[in-house]
């Protein structure tokens, strides 16, 4: 009888740690890291397409940084990212995102991300401020959005 019960603990103490490490491992299975390259006037890809959870990096490059404008219900804006510094979000909220580059924004380095292939806020996006060029930018970048 003892034996038995010890036999059980001991099997659990195996099982457990194994289950644990099944549901970490799936869970970090599901998410992955994209990159969206910061160019010379624009970021690439200007729409990026992630799923929920996904950890979107934006590479370092000179004079450019990444600043939140607006976003679904309940997205609460982070500090615009410093300039010349690796930047990186993981976006938990399905919706549209949309973010510029804090110098260049009146030359049209805008982008923006779905994230859960939701765009039902995507008439709040093209309401978003948008300055100079962007305003055009953000008026076709909308437009090309997929159902
Ligand atoms: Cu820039």
């Amino acid at each position: 009888m003892g034996n038995k019960m010890n036999n059980i603990k001991l099997k659990l103490m195996f099982l457990i740690p194994i289950f644990a490490s099944t549901i970490l491992l799936s869970k970090i299975g599901i998410s992955e890291e994209l990159q969206v390259e910061m160019l010379e006037m624009s970021y690439s890809p200007e729409i990026l397409y992630s799923e929920v959870g996904d950890k979107i990096i934006w590479p370092k490059s000179k004079g450019h940084n990444v600043e939140f404008i607006a976003g679904p219900a309940g997205f609460s804006l982070p500090k615009r990212s410093k300039m010349n510094k690796q930047f990186d979000m993981v976006l938990d909220i399905p919706g549209v995102y949309y973010y510029w580059c804090t110098p260049h924004k009146g030359t049209g380095m805008i982008g923006l991300i779905v994230v859960g292939k939701d765009i039902s806020n995507k008439n709040e996006i093209s309401n978003a401020k948008a300055v100079g060029k962007s305003k055009k930018k953000l008026a076709s970048l909308i437009e090309k959005l997929n159902d």
